[in-house]
């Protein structure tokens, strides 16, 4: 483990080094200490939620492993999240879906949410002194059974998933109120056909102007921001997704409403990183579904790849963080929970500490100058410039642990609580 003391005198060094190439890491500490993260509640519990008669988990969405100690109640997601968020450098957010309200035993259908069964999460957001966000829960539910919600061919499904909806950003302005920071409200479906449809344009018309009705109601920026999130295909919807990308793009450039990006759902050769500079030319704001998708969209744990350090480097050279808020969206049911979420949102902060730390306005000036060799010569040399002291530096000032030294605390959580649970 890095000794604690020597961390001061290795920084030091770092930000020479640093400095001889233009780069100030004071900076560069500053900016990465205000990006916050929003850690979702389904990596708690296996995106369970807390309905008394919960149905099992469907849409296409599937995590596996028995992993034990998953949190059975918001009081367990709730300590769970904090020990989470204890370990994290930086203030972040918490994202809830609609199905861990506090219903207190009572069946409160997913048109009946309110308010008033979040009331505990913003207390305790309030207590943490962080944001939350939320999304619309169209997936587990005997009316989403057909795998068709707002786009359902029934007038009366569609008008309850509607309904949900509008519910939805209620609770997201509420939570935004009172927290004074606006919440993204997320929806995703999972509508889609498992073999070749015959009418693809019925349902995307249906969805279309069923969203029209989500969001006719204006809601003050400043409580509630809205977001719709596209996918290439789900487990049982493999032929035909409603909401897919292109759908999407539209209807959020036509709102002008945030477009959420979610890293698993393309296709694996397409690069998420990619598209941000694409799509911010056409809506105003993003969110992203920080994933990663191993042979198909199967949302493990965030790691250090290069797929993920192309998308912090989009947010920094694009100077893109103040238009997108940073989600993640994994859930292994396989390993400590807890860890799952350190690891995760550790990895983007980390590598959106590299990101920052490149000498960008260096590789412009050489692409501009058409020297592609010095390009390629400096970027490679970036990878191994002593970032790493940085980022260690920054656990070290924002007082979380250094290095792994956070799992010690994740162990002994598991031990003292986690093992409990039975
Ligand atoms: C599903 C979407 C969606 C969900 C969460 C639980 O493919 O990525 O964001 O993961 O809403
Ligand atoms: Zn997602």
């Amino acid at each position: 483990m890095a000794r604690k003391t020597n961390l001061p005198q290795a920084y030091r060094l770092a930000r020479e080094r640093y400095a001889a190439l233009g780069v100030d890491t004071e900076k560069t500490l500053r900016t990465l200490a205000r990006v916050p993260l929003s850690l979702h509640c389904w990596q708690g519990d296996d995106v369970g939620g807390f309905e008394p008669a919960a149905a099992e988990l469907s849409g296409g969405l599937v995590a596996t492993g028995n992993y034990p100690g998953k949190a059975r109640t918001p009081a367990e997601l709730r300590a769970d999240a904090a020990r989470a968020l204890a370990l994290i450098p930086g203030k972040h957010r918490f994202n809830l879906h609609a199905s861990y309200g506090e219903f207190g035993g009572r069946r409160v259908d997913r048109n009946e949410v309110a308010p008033e069964h979040f009331k505990g999460w913003i207390a305790w957001a309030r207590s943490l002194g962080i944001g939350l966000d939320f999304n619309p829960t169209c997936f587990s539910h005997p009316k989403a059974a057909s795998g068709f919600t707002l786009s359902h061919a029934d007038k009366a499904i569609r008008r309850f998933w509607i309904e949900h909806c509008q519910a939805s950003r209620e609770i997201g302005a509420t939570m935004g109120k009172a927290l004074g920071t606006p919440a993204v409200t997320n929806v995703w479906i999972p509508d889609g056909m498992k073999d070749t449809p015959a009418d693809r344009r019925g349902p995307r018309e249906r969805l279309a102007e069923a969203l029209d009705t989500v969001f006719a109601r204006k809601l003050n920026p400043k409580n509630n921001l809205d977001a719709v999130e596209g996918k290439l295909f789900g487990i049982g919807a493999e032929s035909y997704t409603v909401g897919m990308h292109e759908f999407y793009l539209g209807y959020a450039t036509r709102r002008q409403i945030l477009l959420c990006l979610d890293a698993g759902h393309y296709h694996p050769t397409e690069n998420m990183a990619d598209k941000i500079s694409s799509v911010l030319c056409f809506v105003p704001e993003i969110l992203l579904h920080v994933s990663r998708g191993v042979r198909w969209d199967s949302d493990h744990v965030v790691t250090l790849t290069d797929e993920l350090l192309g998308i912090a480097q989009e947010l920094v050279r694009g100077d893109y963080l103040g238009r997108t808020h940073l989600g993640l969206d994994f859930f292994d049911a396989s390993i400590n929970r807890v860890a799952a979420w350190v690891i995760g949102a550790r990895n983007l902060l980390r590598a959106l500490c590299f990101a920052m730390l490149e000498p960008y306005p260096r590789y412009r000036e050489l692409e501009r100058d058409g020297d592609y060799t010095s390009r390629l010569a400096l970027m490679e040399e970036a990878k191994t410039l002593p970032w790493t002291a940085v980022w260690d530096y920054h656990c070290l000032r924002q007082d979380v642990p250094v290095g792994e030294a956070w799992l010690a605390d994740v162990k002994r959580y598991e031990r003292e609580v986690l093992s409990r649970r039975q």
